[in-house]
């Protein structure tokens, strides 16, 4: 899966002498920073600079994920990046994924703000705004307190026809946003993981970051028929037998990298078609040589690269949100974990944006004033 260069090199110094090759060069060396070829994406980074988008330093902290606009006014919104700083409820004594938003952040002071791979502008095509990280008033370290928290932004977000890009977050949190914006139709779901979490609640807790898709079907806010699960590996995959009596289909690590990404791809698109879907990829489906900064980390399992190309292969999908949880960036003190997940991040962006954007048949910019 890649994209051709819109550009040829046409070959023009052919008949030129040295001198003459040298003119040319000169030419086209003699260019700002941001005066790129593609004439969309230039157009982009033309109005960027005009609405003062800090483009070369770092040092942005009044920017929210990838220079987006922090806000919480909702209004006339596509797409919310929310971070949810929980790690409360995870059932293997290994906090941290608190950390993960901030950490996602760090890395993701991108200046360049487009995808290379389709020469997407994600913010000429959809208003989005960094929502910042939810914090949690009601009863912070109570569980369920939380969970019907966010459950509550997310049906906000679902009436307001708002698409989330979440980043976790312990993976439980995904369970209320699936309550919130599956409220009124169970939604299909594309679920990357190591672990199948459709087992049974842990210690006492009913949802847990093990349990909560078999959670999420019980409540009737996703169709286990139209679920596809890829990544699975891992001992305890042998309790999670809900995911194949409830019509899931799993996909394992093993069969993933046999067959290949175009082929998971084509058993995603077969499952869910045209379906209103999420995404939600837990960290830990990546290897852990990659990403070592997770809460439970797993040999065995997909490259980041591979992960990468499933997000890509789902352009023309019906999505309406999507997260990367479990993020523990911590346990990884080389930082490749956070780097990897906020690349990840921007491809789920890219994705969101272009599927929220057609679905409404309009193009909506992001304004920085
Ligand atoms: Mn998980």
């Amino acid at each position: 899966m890649y994209s051709e260069l819109p550009y040829q090199f046409p070959m023009q110094g052919m008949n030129m002498n040295k001198q003459e090759k040298i003119e040319m060069y000169k030419k086209m060396a003699d260019k700002g920073l941001w005066e790129v070829d593609h004439p969309d994406v230039r157009a982009f980074y033309e109005r960027a600079q005009e609405e003062g988008v800090e483009l070369v330093s770092n040092n942005v902290p009044h920017l929210g994920l990838f220079r987006a606009p922090y806000s919480q006014d909702l209004n006339g919104v596509d797409l919310a990046i929310v971070g949810l700083p929980m790690d409360i409820g995870v059932p293997n004594p290994r906090p941290g994924t608190r950390n993960a938003p901030k950490a996602v952040r760090f890395w993701g002071l991108d200046r360049n703000m487009v995808s290379y791979f389709n020469n997407l502008c994600p913010f000429d095509i959809c208003n989005i705004v960094d929502y910042g990280d939810v914090e949690f008033v009601d009863d912070p370290y109570n569980l369920n307190s939380n969970l019907e928290e966010i459950a509550r932004l997310y049906a906000q977000f679902k009436d307001q026809d708002i698409v989330p890009l979440t980043i976790g977050g312990e993976h439980t949190c995904t369970y209320a946003m699936l309550k919130g914006l599956g409220k009124d139709d169970p939604l299909a779901v594309v679920h990357i993981d190591a672990h199948g979490d459709t087992s049974v609640g842990f210690a006492g807790s009913v949802v847990s970051d093990a349990s909560l898709f078999q959670n999420a079907a019980v409540g009737g806010y996703i169709d286990p028929e139209k679920m596809v699960q890829v990544g699975q590996r891992g001992r305890g995959i042998i309790r999670c037998d809900f995911s194949t009596n409830s019509g899931m289909r799993r996909i394992f690590a093993d069969e993933a990298q046999e067959k290949g990404m175009p082929y998971v791809v084509s058993e995603i698109k077969r499952v869910i078609g045209d379906h209103p879907c999420y995404l939600t990829i837990d960290t830990d489906c990546i290897d852990c040589g990659e990403m070592p900064g997770t809460t439970l980390p797993e040999p065995f399992g997909l490259f980041g690269r591979e992960v990468r190309d499933i997000i890509r292969g789902m352009y023309g999908m019906n999505l309406v949100g999507a997260d990367l949880m479990e993020l523990s960036p911590d346990y990884d003190p080389t930082g490749k974990s956070a780097c990897l997940a906020s690349g990840l991040a921007f491809e789920m962006m890219c994705l969101l944006a272009d599927s929220k954007s057609r679905r409404n048949g309009e193009k909506h910019q992001t304004h920085w004033k």
